[in-house]
């Protein structure tokens, strides 16, 4: 009995292993003065998505959303920004500092079309903005 719950763990974790590494998709988005390259991402409803940002302007830059509905909390891996943000906080945000990369991770839930912009002041008018297309 006790061999067969040690399989079962094994056969399960095995899953979420593979599970996990196939169904997200990646991006990689490259932040300069003032826009993001590419500034248009597609992805699926329910699809796990992962956006790999890269800042090679010369000053800080962010990529956030403003409201997205998503299942969970959107995962970043360095949380820290030292940036002011002027206005509420967007549920999606992470930052870079010059050379710097960054990496968030969300399921969006719902279909639509989500503003990409950087919060940090004047960049968004100065068109420092992009689309997620939720299908
Ligand atoms: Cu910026």
């Amino acid at each position: 009995m006790k061999n067969l719950i040690y399989l079962l763990v094994a056969v399960l974790t095995l899953t979420a292993c593979s599970t996990a590494s196939s169904d997200v998709v990646e991006f990689n988005v490259e932040m300069r003065e003032y826009n993001f390259s590419p500034d248009t991402l597609t992805v699926a409803a329910n699809q796990k998505v992962r956006v790999n940002i890269l800042n090679k302007g010369n000053i800080e830059h962010d990529f956030s959303i403003m409201e997205i509905p998503t299942s969970g909390k959107p995962k970043v891996a360095d949380p820290s920004h030292a940036h002011e943000m002027t206005g509420p906080e967007p549920q999606l945000h992470a930052s870079a500092l010059p050379g710097i990369k960054n990496t968030v991770e969300f399921t969006p839930t719902k279909p639509g079309t989500y503003e990409i912009y950087c919060v940090i002041s004047g960049h968004k008018e100065q068109g420092m903005v992009g689309k997620l297309i939720v299908k």
